[in-house]
């Protein structure tokens, strides 16, 4: 039988002993895998702004928050990326407003008709004080981090937009990527969100989106876009990519969508078993919008993700079962041609209002009071405290390693075990990532076309995968101000050939030289 398949089938009883399991003291190998790279010429380029974050816009409404004051967040996001994206948007982006000047009056609010206790968005305004813009291009100089703004298109009109817009292009400068017209317009009728009635359709959707989009370009007249900003369906991303005017089309640089691995954190299915079993659908849908962006020259960005939807799961959204799901999910999507991953964070404040209140994680957390809401948020910001890098960001650090690199596609037989691998080069050395979600430890050895002489290797790893606190990489924590001081550790290598062993439910980042 499939190991894989089995791990599923057999979930609560895998789920205690995987999870009590101390990953560091499980080290005799129990499979021996081969892995060979091979240096393909139609292997995709990883970008250098590949890892990004995303937060609600609502967050904006602090002015003090992406500013160069909030030196923490800073040095939090230097250690991530030091050309990374921020992308601003969510479910609040629809209610957000910007003042750009004393005169610019609030927008009317659409409330849906009907019961909104089921419906999940938050139903206030936020208005953005200008100062927030400023602040913020000052925070991404200092970052070295790009921006992609996604402006309202639920509570707002094309005139409104296009104001905004004109602030934002001309405060940001150069560091803006693109625009994006609302968020996740794919949800738009359904009952727990509201936006538009029902009946409302795509055909709605690209000739409203248009309209916004002209009026901005009538106001900012280098402007580019991004979209649709989808929550789920790869048709909208393909087909919108062929549907938007021609007027248009050669400014729509990059098709966007979202993906939450699970959800919601209260459906018992939702489990660390579950999310690290991989998800084939995301190879097949990541293929077809690749190949439709590239046919425009235009790039695939994963603009807004997590492990799992509705603010995140405790115990797993929160611990290093999320490490090895994103640094496993990055660059599975870098090695599909992605162009980019941002995942969703933020104080939990913005996020809770995001969704309307409903955060079904708070009733599922242990000690919900202790906790802050926004359970899946690579960096904890919380209002009065300092900002805390969580597990899940150790995984995106390790994936970021291979920003600017070319990938190499890695062989193996799996023999079963719930394995993935992934190699990139970038001149003369080439880096390896391999994620154990398995339950026994691996003995790997590998091959490669260049010629390797020495090897060392970063660990992700951590005593359990619940874990929220132990998390390592490169044998260290990040400490506050995101200190943090890695250390290598030497592998062998024999005849040109690596052999390492990888703990269960762990990683481990290889440097070959
Ligand atoms: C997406 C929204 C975002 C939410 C997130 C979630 O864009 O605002 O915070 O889902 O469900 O649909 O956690």
């Amino acid at each position: 039988m499939d190991r894989r398949r089995f791990l599923i089938r057999a979930g609560a009883v895998v789920a205690s002993s995987a999870m009590t399991r101390s990953a560091s003291a499980d080290t005799s190998p129990e499979v021996a895998i081969d892995v060979t790279l091979y240096d393909d010429a139609a292997a995709a380029q990883i970008p250098l702004t590949y890892v990004g974050l995303s937060y609600e816009l609502a967050q904006l409404s602090d002015p003090t928050f992406f500013s160069t004051a909030n030196r923490d967040l800073v040095s939090n996001f230097r250690l991530l990326s030091a050309n990374g994206v921020l992308r601003l948007g969510g479910n609040t982006s629809e209610f957000c407003w910007l003042r750009v000047n004393a005169s610019t009056p609030e927008p009317k609010l659409h409330v849906p008709p009907g019961n909104l206790d089921a419906n999940w968005m938050p139903h206030r305004l936020f208005a953005i004080p200008p100062e927030s813009i400023d602040a913020l291009a000052g925070f991404l100089r200092a970052t070295g981090w790009r921006l992609i703004y996604g402006v309202n298109f639920g509570n707002s009109t094309p005139q409104r937009a296009a104001e905004e817009a004109a602030y934002v292009a001309q405060k940001i400068g150069d560091r803006l990527e693109f625009f994006q017209i609302g968020n996740e317009p794919d949800l738009y009728i359904k009952a727990t969100n509201g936006t538009r009635p029902p009946g409302w359709s795509f055909a709605d959707y690209v000739r409203e989106w248009t309209g916004f989009a002209e009026a901005i370009v009538a106001r900012v007249p280098n402007a580019r876009f991004g979209g649709p900003d989808v929550a789920a369906s790869s048709v909208w991303v393909t087909q919108f990519g062929e549907q938007v005017p021609a007027s248009i089309a050669p400014r729509l640089v990059a098709l966007t969508g979202h993906y939450y691995a699970a959800g919601p954190p209260d459906d018992p299915k939702v489990t660390i078993e579950r999310l690290l079993a991989g998800n084939p659908k995301i190879a097949v849908e990541t293929k077809a919008i690749v190949a439709s962006a590239r046919q425009h020259a235009r790039i695939y960005r994963m603009t807004e993700g997590n492990s799992c939807y509705r603010g995140g799961k405790p115990g797993m959204s929160d611990a290093f079962a999320a490490a090895l799901w994103a640094g496993d999910y990055m660059l599975e999507l870098a090695s599909l041609g992605c162009a980019g991953v941002n995942l969703h964070g933020g104080r939990s404040e913005f996020l809770t209002a995001g969704l309307g209140g409903h955060t079904p994680g708070m009733n599922v957390a242990k000690t919900p009071q202790a906790v802050p809401s926004g359970f899946y948020s690579p960096i904890q910001s919380e209002s009065g405290r300092e900002p805390k890098a969580m597990p899940v960001f150790y995984g995106m650090m390790l994936a970021n390693q291979f920003a600017g690199h070319r990938m190499l596609r890695a062989e193996c037989d799996l023999k079963g075990v719930n394995l993935t691998a992934y190699a990139g080069r970038r001149e003369q050395s080439v880096k390896v990532a391999v994620f154990n979600k398995d339950e026994q430890a691996v003995l790997l050895s590998i091959r490669s076309e260049h010629l390797v002489r020495t090897a060392a290797a970063w660990r992700l790893q951590s005593p359990s995968l619940d874990s929220t606190v132990d998390v390592t990489l490169a044998g260290a924590q990040i400490q506050a101000e995101a200190h943090w001081s890695p250390s290598a550790e030497l592998i062998e290598v024999r005849n040109g050939v690596t052999h390492l062993i990888v703990p269960a439910g762990s990683a481990a980042l290889l440097f070959l030289d």
